[in-house]
């Protein structure tokens, strides 16, 4: 059917999103030239630290990793005050951001997208948004994040609670009161861990219901002092270049050491100073944790160990310790102490592998043991990660195929940024990069610049259009199969490989290889002349401010 776009406004791009891939991409292609509108649901920029106010809301990832290094100006002048940031923190660097690039001016924020067609005879796409706004483009940029369609939990009921609500992910902006009230919360993931731990330490009544425990490490998290910000600015070209080369896109230690390499006491003596030091020291100590299994289970051990010490009720400790899957097959955190949590009297855990939750009623939560009534609960239940955002709208790539189409066996792209049959379409943060194994930021860097090399290459030689190529997005598939299936990552259900949403095709998406190496297939590409993509020359659309920024 012909689409009307009577009213449509050109541009030359519409980036969708205003987390960190969003804000690059926008800041990236305004100063190359390109005539863009960038549109976010949000009414700000930030992205899930936009969303999730939730109590206890931090990042895991170093402050000093999880923040731009493409604008030294940015970097010298923003200083974090803790090693592992907060969520107001993280939104206030958003924001300044936002204002030292002049980025909001190019914003519609409190929109949607509501789909995006592309047009094989006019080499464009027509995006479309909940504001009745019609834009015609000639490239897309995708910034809708992989963990940014929160999910409720697939428990009867929900809809007949009397009491209030809060989801983690979408936690309301005005302050809530939950002073001296009885809060249920569901899900014991990395959001659910940070609200436990939390608000056990307030005067509430926290009842946990918990089904799959999980791992988390220490976070021992540290305010920077001036000498230390100092140094720390002083290296910035030397810190960004190290978190290029790391598997985790941070500057994270590395071992080379397999663990049986070393004697146990040896071992033994290397998780207990991981452990003392906290942060991602843990990480780095051994080689092999994620291809032998026999050492990630010892190393499984220290920690189930750790958990018995610290919580003084063996029965509960027990029902803490994660077993059943490898130590790092799902997602770990770190956290601040969260097992000493449970030795306080007012924190409750409900172990729903025993006692499974039956409904959620009027009153609170029914478990086969019988009702918790509750004030308030709380949904720390997860995400339709990776592919939710994606096709929450319609994408139609050529000869009218729709994306969900395309991606009915789960999704399918070449390094998670182009898509055979979706010409000009970009991802940053795909589900078939790294994309939530390694840092947001580093990857969103990468994939903005490379998106940015691959659009001045169709200026510099006369294309129109650009997408993979079968071949190239079949054998980055394939890698991504193989790299999973050789170590342990796929030994666990978790959001990782799509098992919490109920019909969601299973498999990892990701690509577990590291970002490092995820960079060298990026960069590889580009060397090689893009043969892994295909170009259209038809009626070469490119933007003439493009093409006079290429031509100087
Ligand atoms: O979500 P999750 P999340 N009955 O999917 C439970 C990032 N992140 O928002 O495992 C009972 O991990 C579910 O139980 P189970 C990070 O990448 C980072 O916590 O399915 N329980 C699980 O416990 C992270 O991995 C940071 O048995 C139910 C929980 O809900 C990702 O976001 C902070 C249930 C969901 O855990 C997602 O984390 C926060 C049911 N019917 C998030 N349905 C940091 O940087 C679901 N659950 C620190």
């Amino acid at each position: 059917m012909a689409q009307d776009t009577s009213r449509a406004q050109c541009v030359d791009m519409v980036i969708v999103g205003a987390g960190f891939g969003g804000m690059y991409a926008t800041w990236k292609f305004r100063e190359m030239g390109l005539d863009i509108v960038s549109i976010e649901e949000g009414g700000d920029v930030g992205g899930v630290w936009y969303w999730n106010r939730y109590p206890g809301a931090r990042c895991d990832l170093l402050s000093v990793d999880y923040s731009y290094g493409f604008s030294d100006a940015v970097q010298q002048e923003w200083s974090w005050s803790e090693e592992f940031a907060a969520q107001p923190e993280i939104l206030t660097y958003a924001n300044f951001v936002a204002d030292r690039l002049d980025l909001r001016k190019h914003y519609r924020f409190s929109t949607r997208v509501i789909s995006a067609k592309w047009d094989d005879t006019r080499n464009l796409w027509t995006v479309r948004t909940s504001d009745g706004a019609v834009f015609e483009a000639r490239f897309c940029v995708m910034s809708t994040g992989p963990l940014s369609m929160p999910t409720d939990p697939d428990i009867p009921g929900l809809s007949s609670y009397k009491g209030m609500v809060l989801r983690a992910a979408k936690w309301p902006h005005d302050p809530v009161d939950l002073q001296g009230k009885r809060v249920g919360v569901i899900g014991t993931g990395s959001s659910g861990m940070q609200i436990i731990q939390t608000l056990g330490r307030t005067d509430c009544e926290v009842f946990v219901f918990q089904r799959t425990p999980s791992f988390t490490l220490p976070m021992r998290n540290r305010k920077l002092d001036d000498a230390y910000q100092t140094e720390l600015k002083r290296n910035y070209p030397a810190i960004r270049a190290a978190c290029r080369m790391n598997p985790t896109g941070g500057a994270r230690p590395v071992s080379t050491r397999p663990f049986f390499s070393l004697p146990a006491d040896h071992r033994q003596e290397l998780m207990e100073q991981a452990w003392a030091h906290g942060g991602h020291t843990f990480l780095g100590i051994f080689s092999d944790l994620m291809t032998n299994q026999e050492a990630n289970d010892q190393v499984a051990d220290f920690v189930r160990d750790k958990i018995a010490q610290i919580v003084t009720d063996q029965q509960l400790a027990e029902k803490l310790k994660p077993r059943g899957y490898p130590i790092f097959a799902r997602r770990p955190c770190l956290d601040t102490e969260y097992y000493e949590t449970y030795n306080l009297p007012n924190v409750h855990l409900i172990d729903c592998l025993e006692d499974p939750i039956a409904e959620i009623t009027p009153r609170g939560v029914r478990t086969q043991s019988g009702e918790t009534e509750l004030d308030v609960l709380i949904l720390a239940t997860g995400y339709d990660a990776l592919t939710g955002a994606m096709l929450s709208f319609e994408i139609t790539g050529r000869q009218g195929r729709p994306l969900a189409e395309k991606w009915a066996g789960g999704p399918r792209s070449l390094l998670g940024i182009v898509i055979e049959g979706f010409p000009n379409l970009f991802m940053t943060t795909g589900p078939n990069g790294p994309a939530a194994l390694a840092n947001i930021v580093t990857i969103s860097e990468n994939d903005v610049d490379w998106i940015a090399d691959v659009i001045t290459h169709m200026d510099q030689t006369g294309q129109a259009a650009v997408e993979a190529s079968t071949e190239a997005e079949d054998s980055w598939m394939e890698r991504i199969h193989q790299t999973a299936s050789n170590s342990l990552m796929l030994k666990a259900k978790t959001w990782w490989v799509g098992s919490n949403v109920k019909g969601k095709p299973q498999g990892m998406l990701m690509f577990t290889g590291g970002f490092h190496k995820y960079r060298e297939a990026c960069e590889a590409i580009a060397a090689n002349g893009y043969r892994d993509l295909v170009f259209d020359s038809a009626g070469s659309a490119a933007s003439p401010n493009v093409k006079a920024a290429a031509a100087q």
